[in-house]
C-alpha cells in the first residue's frame, strides 16, 4: 500500500534537492506535485486542501527560498505535516482498566476483519504478559463462532460463547467471571452487516451498555476508500468509538483514503493489520508510517523486529568473529536463518532508509529470497569441517557440493570469493574498530 504515492513524492522530493535553491516557482511546483500525489491516492480532498496550504504557509514562513538546506527543510515541512494528518507523533496506547479486566470491543462492516483482528490482538497482547479472553459474541452465523474458537485453540486461549437471545447479557456475564478466572483482559468480537443499519446499531449500543468497553474499536479495510471513511463517521455518531483499526494495510490498493480517516473523523487510529496471520498486527505510529511514505525508511519497526526475533547474545558474538575474520559458514548459515524469521526480505529493505527503490528492483516472485535458499542449500551440503575452514574447498568437493545443493561448481566459486572478500573486508574493520577509530556494539576496544 502507498507504493504509488511513496514514488510519486520521492520524484518530487529529489527534483527539489536538484536544484541549487529553492525557487517560488519550485516550491509552487513541489506543492502542486505533492497535492495531486496525495488526491490520486485518494486521500480526501479536504484533508489535501488542509495540508498544502498548511506546508505552503510554513515553508514561506520558515524562509526555505532562502536557504541552502531548503530542499530539506521542504521534505521535513511535508513529513510533519503529514504525521499531524495522520494524528502525530508516536502511537496512542490501548487503554488500560485501572481494575482489570480492561474489555475491548471491536466493531465494524461485514469481511473488515473484526474476528481476524480480535486473535492478532489476543496474540500481541498475550506476548505482553497479558492474559486474553476472546469472546465470540457474532450469534447470526454459526461459522464466525467457529472461525473465532479456531483462532483460540491455535493461540491457546480461551474463547467464550453467548446465547443468541440473551447477547448483551450474557458478554455482561462473562465479563464478570474473566477475573474470576484469571484473565485480565477480554476481547469480543461482534457482528458485522454489509450496511449500517438501525437494527445493528442498536444492538451494538445494547452491547456497549452491557460490556462498558475499554475500548471500542472501529475496524475498518483499509482498501474500502472514501466509503470506509463514512462508514466510519456514520459509526462514531452512534458508538462512543475511542479508536480504529486498519486492516489489510498489505494490500496494493491506493489507500489513500486510510490515511485521512483519522483527520475526517477524528478518532486515532490505534493498530493496523499488515498480513493475514496471526502476528501481522502493529502499533499505528504515524511518524513512522510518514517516514515509509516519504522514503525515509522505517528504521524503529526495523530494530523492533530484530529485537524479537534475533538472539542479541549470539549477534554480538558473531560480530565479534566477523571483525576478527573468524566468521565461518557456520555462522552465516544462522544469520541467514535469523534474518529469515524476521520476514520477506522486500519487505525488510523497505524500512531501511533509501533502500526502498532497491526494494523494487529486486526481481519479482522473491528472487531473493531464492538467492538466499540457493546459498543456504550450499552451505548446508558442507561438511561441518569445510564449514570452519574454506581453504578444505578444493575443486572434487566443490563438486559435490554442487550435486548436493542443486547448484553448480561456478555458483559455488562465485559465493566462496564474495565470502572471503566479505571476510577481507570485514578485517580491515575490525582493525579499525580495534584500533579505536570506529565504535561498533558488541566490539571492545
Ligand atoms: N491481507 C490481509 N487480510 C486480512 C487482514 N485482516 C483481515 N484479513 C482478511 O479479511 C477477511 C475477513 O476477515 P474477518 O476477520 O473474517 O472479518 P470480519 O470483520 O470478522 O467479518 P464478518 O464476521 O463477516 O463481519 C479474511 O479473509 C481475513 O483473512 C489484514 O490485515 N491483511
Ligand atoms: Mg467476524
Amino acid at each position: 500500500m502507498f507504493e504509488q504515492l511513496s514514488d510519486r513524492l520521492t520524484a518530487t522530493f529529489a527534483r527539489l534537492q536538484g536544484r541549487p535553491r529553492v525557487t517560488e516557482a519550485d516550491l509552487d511546483e513541489a506543492v502542486r506535485d505533492v497535492r495531486v500525489a496525495l488526491l490520486e491516492a485518494d486521500v480526501n480532498f479536504k484533508v489535501v486542501r488542509q495540508l498544502v496550504a498548511t506546508v505552503r504557509e510554513r515553508a514561506l514562513g520558515e524562509r526555505v527560498l532562502e536557504s541552502i538546506s531548503g530542499a530539506q527543510q521542504v521534505v521535513k515541512i511535508v513529513h510533519d505535516a503529514l504525521v499531524q494528518m495522520l494524528g502525530g507523533g508516536s502511537a496512542t496506547p490501548l487503554a488500560r482498566a485501572e481494575r482489570p479486566p480492561t474489555v475491548i470491543l471491536l466493531v465494524g462492516l461485514q469481511g473488515s476483519g473484526k474476528t481476524t483482528t480480535a486473535g492478532k490482538l489476543a496474540n500481541l497482547l498475550r506476548k505482553q504478559g497479558r492474559r486474553p479472553l476472546l469472546v465470540a459474541a457474532d450469534v447470526y452465523r454459526p461459522a464466525a463462532v467457529d472461525q473465532l474458537q479456531a483462532l483460540g485453540k491455535q493461540l491457546g486461549l480461551p474463547v467464550a460463547t453467548v446465547r443468541a437471545e440473551a447477547v448483551a447479557d450474557d458478554i455482561g456475564t462473562v465479563i464478570a467471571a474473566a477475573s474470576a478466572d484469571g484473565r485480565d483482559v477480554v476481547i469480543v468480537d461482534s457482528a458485522g452487516r454489509l450496511h449500517i443499519d438501525d437494527a445493528m446499531m442498536a444492538e451494538l449500543e445494547a452491547v456497549v451498555t452491557s460490556a462498558r468497553p475499554h475500548e471500542t474499536l472501529l475496524v475498518v479495510d483499509a482498501m474500502g476508500g472514501q466509503d470506509a471513511v463514512d462508514a466510519a463517521a456514520a459509526f462514531k455518531a452512534r458508538l462512543p468509538l475511542t479508536g480504529l483499526v486498519l486492516t489489510k494495510m498489505d494490500s496494493d490498493a491506493r489507500g489513500g483514503a486510510a490515511l485521512s480517516i483519522r483527520a475526517v473523523t477524528g478518532v486515532p487510529v490505534k493498530l493496523m493489520g499488515t498480513s493475514e496471520k496471526l502476528d501481522g498486527i502493529e502499533l499505528f505510529h504515524p511518524d513512522r508510517l510518514a517516514q515509509r511514505i516519504l522514503g525515509m525508511g522505517d528504521i524503529l519497526t526495523l530494530v523492533e523486529r530484530a529485537q524479537e526475533h534475533v538472539d542479541v547474545k549470539e549477534a554480538e558474538a558473531q560480530a565479534r568473529r566477523l571483525l576478527e575474520a573468524r566468521f565461518t559458514f557456520e555462522d552465516f548459515y544462522g544469520q541467514l536463518q535469523q534474518i529469515k524469521k524476521m520476514g520477506p526480505i522486500g519487505d525488510l529493505l523497505k524500512m531501511m532508509p533509501g533502500m526502498g527503490q532497491l526494494a523494487k528492483q529486486l526481481p519479482a516472485g522473491d528472487k531473493a529470497e531464492k538467492d538466499l535458499g540457493r546459498i543456504e542449500a550450499i552451505i548446508a551440503s558442507m561438511t561441518r569441517a569445510e564449514r570452519a575452514d574454506p581453504a578444505l574447498l578444493n575443486g572434487s568437493r566443490r563438486k559435490r557440493i554442487a550435486a548436493g545443493s542443486g547448484t553448480t561448481v561456478s555458483e559455488i566459486n562465485h559465493f566462496l570469493k564474495q565470502f572471503a572478500e566479505m571476510q577481507k573486508l570485514m578485517k580491515q574493520v575490525g582493525g579499525m574498530a580495534k584500533a579505536g577509530r570506529l565504535r561498533l556494539p558488541g566490539v571492545p576496544r
